[in-house]
């Protein structure tokens, strides 16, 4: 067998492999993605729009970034009294061939304490790490206090 013939077949094997083996990161596909800074150390809120277009659900187990020094899925909820409150979500599931939008009244990124200064206009990447340890990573437009939501 030649080397280029080797080679071919290493290479069919590779890439049958990467099929079988395909992660939940390369089903989903990130729009939108932009976070809203506030003055001082306050936290900044992060939000995108993740798609699924597997047959089966991905589910979200972590973020992080080198731009903060925590970073956290939070859900804003509202009780009875209107008061509004934000809680925790340790893992954030896109179901099958559906649309999960992180968005100001609903799901958003906790980014605390920025590692470097920020401004408008910057870009920081955000890993989402699946719960198969599939990674996607995001870049996310730095946008100022008063940004609205455009999607
Ligand atoms: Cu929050």
């Amino acid at each position: 067998m030649t080397r280029r013939a080797l080679f071919a077949l290493l290479l069919i094997g590779v890439l049958s492999a990467g099929n079988t083996l395909a992660a939940q990161a390369d089903h989903v596909t990130a729009a939108h993605a932009w976070i809203r800074l506030l003055p001082g150390d306050l936290p900044a809120a992060g939000y995108v729009t993740l798609q699924n277009n597997d047959a089966t659900a991905a589910t979200i187990a972590a973020v992080h970034t080198n731009a903060y020094a925590s970073a956290m899925i939070h859900q804003s909820t509202q009780d009875a009294d209107g008061v509004s409150h934000m809680t925790m979500v340790d893992h954030l599931a896109i179901p099958a061939h559906a649309v999960v939008s992180l968005s100001p009244s609903g799901y958003h990124l906790m980014l605390e304490h920025a590692t470097h200064p920020l401004k408008p206009g910057d870009s920081i990447n955000i890993a989402l790490s699946f719960a198969d340890g599939s990674q996607l990573l995001v870049p996310f437009l730095v946008r100022p206090a008063n940004a609205v939501d455009t999607n």
